[in-house]
């Protein structure tokens, strides 16, 4: 049954909102509401060490590569011990698979969840102060507690997921989530301490405002009518908006009405874009903001993960955006 969204006033507390969200289940215990606690708790950890970046030696890479081939900077490793410690330390979780580690990561508790993060997407902008951000998922463990975890726990499909979201950090830091029953955003209130409900019962602005797409790619794209869809963007005079940073895209597109995309490309014939740790995710949202996320014609949230690193192309907006250019991709 439909949970009734929640009507709460701007301004209160993430903690309140999410007793009165949990008062909404009957049957829930708080497990998910203290793993979503852990999380937010985390995100002001890794906002503190982001803010004072530049003023201590954590900017630059550490000379390794993530499975994804992406220069891991020393942030994306703070940020990676800081989300694992937390959610180690706050038992919920029985389990993590992140961006920044090879293999997932058996926390050895009972935990009943397990979270895929990509625990700070954007690391291509850390150095030069644009807006980055943390992506996670939550799942529940399928296989029974008394057996230990699986890496099969992790391929579940991304519309089995619990809860989703992104904390973004930008000019103010944001904690944007969904637990199925819509999507809420929520401002850290730095002097507080305390996110605060700032944008309730967030929907895609249904406006053909922008498009977010790596326009360095348009020799590399292998659907065809990507390019036509994005020609047919420009003849529209709609405005192309890229940082670079997949949440700060995602998050302008989802308040001003706009479309990502990511396509396939000779680089990267099957997407960029990790299917456990940035597009399942932002698909819960999007989805439970009204709009579409596929991946060319399949929708993100179908897709049968056969690899904890696997990639996908990535598409996401406004249901009528994202229905164009699919008619191109198609045409
Ligand atoms: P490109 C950042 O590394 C990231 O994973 C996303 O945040 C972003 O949308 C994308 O890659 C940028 O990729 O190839 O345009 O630099």
């Amino acid at each position: 049954m439909e949970k009734s969204r929640i009507d709460l006033p701007i301004g209160i507390t993430l903690d309140r909102f999410i007793k009165s969200n949990q008062s909404q289940y009957p049957n829930a215990a708080g497990e998910l509401s203290q793993l979503l606690r852990d999380i937010a708790l985390a995100s002001k950890v890794v906002n503190r060490e982001i803010n004072k970046a530049g003023l201590v030696d954590i900017m630059g890479n550490v000379g390794l590569m993530n499975s994804g081939g992406d220069h891991q900077q020393k942030l994306d490793l703070l940020a990676n011990t800081r989300f694992t410690r937390a959610l180690s330390k706050g038992g919920e979780a029985c389990g993590i698979a992140s961006e920044e580690t090879e293999q997932f990561i058996d926390l050895e508790n009972n935990g009943k969840y397990i979270v895929t993060i990509d625990p700070l997407d954007g690391s291509s902008n850390i150095d030069v102060n644009v807006s980055i951000g943390t992506i996670f998922s939550i799942y529940k463990k399928q296989t029974p507690p008394s057996e230990p975890l699986q890496e099969s726990d992790f391929l579940q499909k991304g519309r089995t997921q619990i809860a989703a979201g992104y904390i973004l950090y930008g000019p103010s830091t944001m904690l944007v989530f969904s637990t199925g029953n819509g999507v809420n955003g929520f401002t850290y209130e730095t002097t507080l301490g305390e996110y605060v409900l700032s944008h309730p019962s967030l929907l895609f602005k249904n406006a053909s405002t922008y498009y977010s797409m790596n326009e360095g790619l348009s020799f590399d794209i292998l659907d065809k009518g990507v390019t036509t869809y994005i020609t047919n963007c420009k003849e529209k005079r709609m405005s192309g908006r890229y940082i670079g940073s997949l949440v700060a895209d995602f998050h302008r597109n989802l308040l001003k009405g706009g479309i990502f995309i990511y396509p396939r490309t000779n680089q990267y014939p099957n997407g960029k874009l990790r299917l456990l740790f940035e597009a399942n995710a932002l698909a819960f949202i999007a989805e439970q903001a009204g709009g579409l996320a596929t991946a060319n014609e399949k929708a993100i949230l179908d897709i049968q993960p056969i690899r904890i690193h696997q990639t996908v192309p990535f598409y996401t907006g406004p249901k009528e955006m994202v229905t164009t250019l699919l008619a191109h991709i198609n045409h």
